[in-house]
This record gives structure tokens, C-alpha cells and sequence, in this order.
């Protein structure tokens, strides 16, 4: 079957079945094309939360199906594959973080929405990329904070805030493929570019760059700044949705390398089978989705 049968196939289906497709900026471009919604994983939450369909399809990786189906209990929340996971977020188990929570009995826990819905109903907050300065900068000051899994963006929001965190060990396989080198050799031939990368990315490739934001955030800035060309240091999906709401502005991947495999698993044709045969569905236990429910709850509401 071709891209464009397949589509219309799944869009059709999705239509019939009143089922809101949700995608995440780093799906493939023919997956992102079919979904009534792309963006980061606070926007699919907040539009998760926020949807009356019965049934929300979501195609992103486990953590972000789970984060649906924990703010919107009542929908079934579909996942197109079942093995859609996320390294960085099984680098921090709930055992680890109760450990570490009796280490430091006073402190909050920031957990960053890359991670198991176990270790979020272990967390005070939960906050993404877009929000996790100003999550903690709405911390006591003074108050000890646990930042985890990823200890990239938690040496970012440090930095921003001049806070001490203590941070968790973690972190994207995928971001930590970029390279300051790979950033002097993406300038040279790009020499009018901007660079705009992930704070998951290392703090030497941060420091590099004209801008850290996260996918929203990149999409902000290329928008609303006065250049035409941008060197992007992150998952090489959401080139496509530059590509695409910014037509006449040009997008260079850092490096070809940045792709997540994880994220690429959802293809169309599991997503047509998804809405076919009702599989895989998320579900998260009651008692892990109540306590998860609360610290998702004061991300999604920081406005
Ligand atoms: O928060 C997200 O959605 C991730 C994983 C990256 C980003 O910045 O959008």
C-alpha cells in the first residue's frame, strides 16, 4: 500500500471511531502528517488531558502513552507498538528513587517526564523540557531538590537557576550522540545558521550553542527569529515539523546520527492496525496512576 492509501486509510478509520491521533514531534514525517495533533510531550499531555474522545491513540513512546491514560483515565489510550520504550527513562527505577529519597528525607522530587509511571507517583513534580526551569524555580529556595533521570537537562536548569540540584545519573543515548565537534563541522558548512539544541544534550555542546530549547521551544524560536537558515541539535524527527510549518526557512540536522530507534517504530501501517484490531493498550495500575496523577497534574497546570 502506498503512504498516501495508508493515510487515508488511517485517517478514515481514526475518523469513524471518534479516536484522537496524538504525535509526537519526533515520529516519522508520514506518521506526524496523519495525526490530529503533533507537538512535545507537555503539549500531547495537555491535549490528552483536555480530549473527550473515548479513544486516543498515541504515537510517541511508552512514557507519553502512560502520561495519557494517567490524565485521562476514563479514555482507552492506544499505543500503534508495544515495544515503543525509552533508555533514559529505564535508567531510574522506583526502588532507585525511594533509596535515594531516604538519603535526603527533606528534599523534592522533579522527576522529568521521561520516565516509568512507577518512578512519577514517587515524585513531588514532574516537569518536560519546556518547563523544567520554571518548575523548579517555583521550589522553596533553600529546599534540598532530587532532579532525575536525565542529569543533562538537571546541570541545564542548574545552570539557569544558579540551584544546587541533586541530580540522577541518566541520559539520552540519542541527544549525547551530539558532538561540539559535530556542531564546528555543521557551522562551517552553514556558516549563516543558527544553532539550537536539546538541554538534553551535554553541557560542553549547550554551552556551544546560540540557543537550548525543547522541540516546542525550537520551533518558537525558529519562528519568531530573524534568520533563514538553523543548525538543529536534536531527534531528527522534528526536522520534518520545521521543515513543514516553516517553509521558506532552511533546517540542517546536526549530524545524520541522531535518530532515536524507539521512536521510529510507529509506522503507518501499525497505526492502521492499532485503530484495526484495538491493540496495544496502556494501562497503568489505579494506585500508581492516582499518586503519578498528582505531580503530572502540577506540570501540566504551570502555565
Ligand atoms: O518533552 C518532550 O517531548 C521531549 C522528549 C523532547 C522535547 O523537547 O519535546
Amino acid at each position: 500500500m502506498t503512504t498516501e492509501t495508508l493515510s487515508e486509510k488511517v485517517r478514515a478509520l481514526a475518523q469513524s471511531k471518534g479516536a484522537l491521533l496524538l504525535a509526537h514531534n519526533y515520529q516519522l514525517g508520514e506518521v506526524q502528517d496523519v495525526a490530529d495533533f503533533v507537538g512535545d510531550s507537555l503539549e500531547l499531555a495537555r491535549k490528552a488531558a483536555a480530549s473527550d474522545a473515548r479513544l486516543i491513540l498515541f504515537c510517541g513512546v511508552r512514557f507519553m502513552a502512560e502520561t495519557a491514560k494517567i490524565l485521562n483515565p476514563s479514555a482507552t489510550v492506544l499505543e500503534p507498538a508495544p515495544n515503543a520504550g525509552c533508555p533514559l527513562a529505564d535508567m531510574l527505577t522506583a526502588e532507585q528513587l525511594i533509596r535515594l529519597k531516604r538519603e535526603h528525607p527533606d528534599a523534592l522530587v522533579v522527576t522529568y517526564v521521561n520516565s516509568s509511571a512507577e518512578v512519577k507517583a514517587e515524585s513531588d513534580y514532574c516537569c518536560t523540557s519546556g518547563n523544567a526551569v520554571k518548575v523548579v524555580a517555583a521550589l522553596p529556595p533553600g529546599r534540598e531538590v532530587i532532579f532525575g533521570p536525565d542529569q543533562s537537562l538537571g546541570q541545564f536548569v542548574s545552570g539557569r537557576l544558579g540551584r544546587e540540584l541533586i541530580l540522577w545519573r541518566g541520559y539520552c543515548p540519542t541527544h549525547h550522540r551530539i558532538t561540539v565537534d559535530a556542531i564546528d563541522e555543521a557551522r562551517r558548512a552553514h556558516p549563516a545558521a543558527k544553532v539550537v539544541v536539546h538541554p538534553e544534550c551535554t553541557p560542553d555542546v549547550t554551552a556551544v550553542a546560540d540557543e537550548v530549547a525543547s522541540t516546542a521551544g525550537i520551533l518558537r524560536y525558529a519562528a519568531e527569529t530573524p534568520c533563514d537558515e538553523y543548525i538543529i541539535g536534536t531527534e531528527n524527527g522534528m526536522l520534518h515539523r520545521l521543515a513543514k510549518e516553516l517553509p521558506k526557512k532552511r533546517f540542517y540536522p546536526v549530524s545524520s546520527l541522531v535518530t532515536c530507534p524507539n521512536m521510529k517504530i510507529n509506522t503507518l501501517e501499525k497505526v492502521l492496525r492499532s485503530l484495526e484490531t484495538g491493540q496495544y493498550e496502556v494501562d497503568v495500575s489505579d494506585k500508581i496512576a492516582q499518586a503519578a496523577r498528582l505531580a503530572l497534574r502540577r506540570m501540566v497546570e504551570l502555565v
